[in-house]
C-alpha cells in the first residue's frame, strides 16, 4: 500500500509519577528516532503524545502523597512534558486526557457503541467500603494471600510471593483505605464483547502479521487470542475519571484503557482541524509505539473498539519493546529503583544525546536489557568519543592545518581506489540505516551510522595526509592526495550529520554549526551525496561533540541509586497504603485481569557500592533487650518496642507487625543502630531501628547475638 500519511502514538505515560530511562529506551526514544526520520524524508507526518490522567495509579498516588488527583496529574503531567522536551522528543502535540476535547470525545465514542448496542450491562457484586462510601478498586483491598499466607497481600497481586490475585481469593479480605467491615454491593457495568472479535483479529493478525509484527508483539497476540477472549467491563465505579455518558450512570467512569487510547484521537483532534484524515483514510500508515506490558491493549482490544465503531483505520505496526533493567535488577518504582529522566537532564547538563545514543544502542528490541552505568559511561567513551567525535574532530583539523580553513577541491584526476570505496559507502550505509528504520530496527541502525564514522576514521588513517604533507617541498602535486582525503572526510562528516540525526538531533544541529550548513541539510534525500560542503568554503575551528564520562560520574550515580533504595525501604516500612507498584499495579475491576502475566522482581538486592572501613565506623552498634511490645494505633505495619540498652532504656518503631506478635517477642535480644538519628511515625518518636535479616520470600528473622550477650555491648 502506497501510504500518504503517517500517524505515530506513543503511550501516553500516566501521570503519577516522572518518566524513567526505561520509559525512553521502551517507547518514546524509537517513536522520536522513527518520527524525525519520516520527517526528514518529507512525509506528511504527525506524532501524537499526552498524559494518562485518570485510573487508580493516579488515585493511589494521590492518597500516597495526601493531595488530589487533580494535584497529581497537575503535578506529574508536567514534570512528564518536561521531561520529554528537555530530551528532544519532539512530539506534534502532547495533550492530557483530563482535557475536555478528550472527555468529549471519549464520551462521545462509548456513546456511539451504546447507541449500536454494542455493550452487553451485566450486575455484578463488587466490594464496598460502608465508611467511606466507595466501591474498592483490587488494589484497595488487602487481605492473606492464598498462595504464602501473607497478611498484607493486594486484590490484584500478593508482593511476597508475586502470585497474580483476585480479590475474591483473598483470605479475610478487608478495606485499605479504612477499618469499616467489607461488603459486597451490586453493581451494574457495561462489557464490550471481545469474544465476538475473536474470528477477525485470528485473520488480521494471526495470520496476517506473522512476517510483519516483531516476534514478541505476534507471539503475545497470538497467545492472547488463542486462549480465548472474554467479554470486559469498560466502566468502572470511582469519582475520578471520564463520566459514562448515560442517565443511569452516577458514580461511574469510563474504564482507564477505554479512554486512554482514544487520548490518541483527541490529541490528533487538538492538534489539526485534519485529524480525521489521519485516523479515517485508508492510506493512513498508523504506527502505536509502547512498552511490552501495553500489547494487548494496543493490539486486541483497541483495534476491537475502533472496529466496532467503524470508520477508524487499524495499525499498521506495533512496534513495542521489551524492558530495560538497571544494574541488572528489574525496575522499580516503588523502591526507586530507576534512572529518573528530570534527574539525568539535571545531573548530565547538555548530554542529552549521549542518553539517547546509549538507550538506543542497548535497546531492549528483542528482550529485556541491561543498562548499567558503566556501560553508559564505556559506549559514550568507546564509541562516541573516541570513533565518532573523533573523526569529525580530526577531519575539522587536519582541513585547518593541511587546507588552509577551507573545504579542499576533490581532483577527479588523482583519486583512486580507497577514495572511490569510501564514496560507495556514504552511499550504502544512505540505504542501510534507511532499510533498518523502515522496519523498526533502531538499534542496528544506529550501527550502522557510527559503523560509517569508523570507515572514515580508517581511511583517513590509511591516507595518511599529514605524512604527505612533509613530502610538499619536494612534490608539491601531493596536495591534491590531501585535497581529496579531506574533501571526502568532510562530506563524509555531512553524511554523518543527516543519518545521525534521528537519532542524535542536539548533535547534528551542532554539526550544522560547525559546516556552516542550514539545517535543511539535514534533509533525508541529501544523505549519499558528496557535494554537501562546497568547495573553498571557509570554516571554522572544530568543537568537541562529546565529551568523556568520568568514572567519579558513573560512582555517583551508582551511589545515588542505592541510597534511593534504602530510603524508599525505610519510607515503605512505615506507610500504610499500598506500595504504589505503577508498574505492576494493573488497572482492575468488576472483570479481573489476572490474563496479565506479572513478572516477579528478581529476589535478591543488587550489591551495594563498596565503603570504607570509616564509613563502617559511623555506625554505633549495640546489643539491646525487648522489654516490651505492643502495635501501633493505625499503623499495621508498626510495633512500638521498648529496649534495654543497658546504658539506658528507650522507644524504637519497628515495621516488624506483619511478621510477629508482640508477645512472642519479648525479652528477645537484637542489634540496635544505637545512633540513628531520631524520626517521628504516627505521633511517636523512635530513636533508632533494630536489624532483621530479610529471607528471600520476603520473611524476616531477628539479627541479633545467637548467644546472650551484655546489653549496650558493641556490635562489631
Ligand atoms: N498509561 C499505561 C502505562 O503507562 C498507559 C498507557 C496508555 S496508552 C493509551 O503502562
Ligand atoms: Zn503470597
Amino acid at each position: 500500500m502506497e501510504y500518504k500519511r503517517i500517524l505515530i502514538t506513543a503511550a501516553l505515560p500516566y501521570a503519577n509519577g516522572p518518566v524513567h530511562i526505561g520509559h525512553l529506551a521502551g517507547c518514546y526514544l524509537p517513536a522520536d528516532i522513527y518520527a524525525r526520520y519520516q520527517r526528514a524524508q518529507k512525509r506528511d507526518v504527525k506524532f501524537v503524545c499526552g498524559s494518562d490522567e485518570h485510573g487508580v495509579p493516579i488515585t493511589i498516588r494521590a492518597m500516597k502523597e495526601g493531595i488530589t488527583p487533580q494535584d497529581v496529574v497537575d503535578k506529574y503531567n508536567a514534570i512528564i512534558r518536561d521531561s520529554f522536551a528537555d530530551m528532544g522528543i519532539a512530539f506534534d502535540i502532547y495533550s492530557r486526557t483530563s482535557n475536555m476535547t478528550h472527555h468529549e470525545t471519549s464520551q462521545a465514542f462509548f456513546k456511539k457503541l451504546y447507541d449500536d448496542e454494542v455493550f452487553e450491562e451485566r450486575e455484578s457484586e463488587q466490594y464496598y467500603d460502608e465508611e467511606k462510601n466507595t466501591f474498592l478498586a483490587d488494589r484497595y483491598i488487602v487481605g492473606t494471600c492464598p498462595v504464602c499466607s501473607n497478611d498484607n497481600a493486594y486484590g490484584d497481586q500478593c508482593e511476597k510471593c508475586g502470585s497474580t490475585l483476585s480479590p475474591e481469593q483473598l483470605i479475610n479480605p478487608r478495606s485499605a483505605l479504612s477499618s469499616a467491615p467489607l461488603v459486597k454491593r451490586k453493581t451494574k457495568h457495561w462489557y464490550f464483547p471481545l469474544n465476538k472479535s475473536e474470528a477477525w483479529l485470528r485473520e488480521w493478525i494471526v495470520e496476517g502479521k506473522k512476517d510483519e509484527w516483531k516476534a514478541n508483539v505476534y507471539g503475545q497476540c497470538k497467545s492472547w487470542i488463542e486462549s480465548g477472549l472474554q467479554p470486559r467491563a469498560m466502566t468502572r465505579d470511582s469519582n475520578w475519571g471520564v463520566p459514562v455518558p448515560l442517565p443511569d450512570a452516577q458514580g461511574k467512569v469510563l474504564y482507564v484503557w477505554f479512554d486512554a487510547p482514544i487520548g490518541y484521537i483527541s490529541a490528533t483532534k487538538e492538534l489539526t482541524p485534519q485529524w480525521a484524515d489521519y485516523w479515517c483514510k485508508e492510506d493512513t500508515k498508523l504506527v502505536h509505539f509502547i512498552g511490552k506490558d501495553n500489547i494487548v491493549f494496543h493490539c486486541i482490544i483497541f483495534p476491537s473498539m475502533l472496529k466496532a465503531h467503524g470508520g477508524f483505520v487499524l495499525p499498521e505496526n506495533v512496534p513495542a519493546n521489551e524492558f530495560l533493567n538497571i544494574e541488572g535488577q528489574k525496575v522499580s518504582t516503588s523502591r526507586n529503583w530507576a534512572v529518573w529522566v528530570d534527574e539525568y537532564v539535571k545531573d548530565f547538563p547538555g548530554q542529552q544525546d549521549v542518553l539517547r545514543y546509549v538507550l538506543c544502542a542497548n535497546a531492549p528490541e528483542s528482550k529485556d536489557n541491561d543498562f548499567t552505568w558503566k556501560d553508559f559511561q564505556d559506549r559514550t567513551n568507546n564509541e562516541l568519543v573516541s570513533v565518532f567525535g573523533n573523526f569529525v574532530n580530526r577531519a575539522f583539523v587536519l582541513m585547518h592545518k593541511l587546507c588552509g580553513g577551507r573545504v579542499p577541491k576533490l581532483h577527479e584526476d588523482v583519486m583512486d581506489d580507497a577514495d572511490r570505496l569510501l564514496i560507495e559507502e556514504i552511499k550504502s550505509a544512505k540505504t542501510r540505516v534507511e532499510n533498518n528504520l523502515e522496519s523498526y530496527r533502531f538499534r542496528d541502525a544506529l550501527y550502522e551510522v557510527i559503523d560509517l564514522s569508523r570507515k572514515g576514521n580508517k581511511y583517513m588513517q590509511d591516507k595518511q595526509p599529514w605524512i604527505a604533507a612533509k613530502t610538499l617541498e619536494t612534490q608539491p602535486e601531493n596536495q591534491k592526495l590531501i585535497d581529496n582525503c579531506l574533501h571526502l572526510c568532510l562530506q563524509l562528516t555531512a553524511n554523518l550529520a543527516i543519518l545521525a540525526n534521528p537519532f542524535l538531533p542536539f548533535t547534528a544541529k551542532k554539526m550544522c554549526g560547525l559546516m556552516k550548513v542550514v539545517d535543511r541539510m539535514l534533509e533525508w534525500e541529501n544523505a549519499g551525496r558528496i557535494d554537501l560542503l562546497k568547495v573553498g568554503y571557509p570554516l571554522p575551528a572544530p568543537e568537541l561533540l562529546f565529551r568523556k564520562i568520568e568514572d567519579g560520574e558513573v560512582a555517583a550515580q551508582v551511589e545515588k541509586l542505592h541510597n534511593n533504595l534504602k530510603k524508599s525501604q525505610m519510607e515503605n516500612s512505615s506507610s500504610q497504603i499500598p506500595s504504589s507498584k505503577v508498574e505492576n499495579s494493573k488497572e482492575q475491576g468488576p472483570n479481573s485481569e489476572s490474563q496479565i502475566r506479572n513478572s516477579v522482581e528478581s529476589a535478591y538486592l543488587p550489591p551495594k557500592p563498596e565503603i570504607t572501613i570509616d564509613d563502617f565506623a559511623k555506625i554505633d552498634l549495640r546489643v539491646a533487650t525487648i522489654l516490651s511490645a505492643e502495635k501501633v494505633e493505625k499503623a499495621d505495619k508498626l510495633l512500638k518496642l521498648e529496649l534495654d540498652l543497658g546504658y539506658e532504656k528507650r522507644t524504637v518503631l519497628s515495621g516488624i507487625a506483619m511478621h510477629f506478635k508482640p508477645e512472642d517477642i519479648v525479652s528477645k535480644q537484637v542489634t540496635v543502630v544505637a545512633n540513628l538519628a531520631p524520626r517521628k511515625m504516627r505521633g511517636i518518636e523512635s530513636k533508632g531501628m533494630i536489624l532483621m535479616a530479610q529471607n528471600l520470600d520476603g520473611g524476616l528473622v531477628f539479627a541479633a547475638p545467637i548467644e546472650r550477650a551484655d546489653n549496650g555491648g558493641e556490635v562489631r
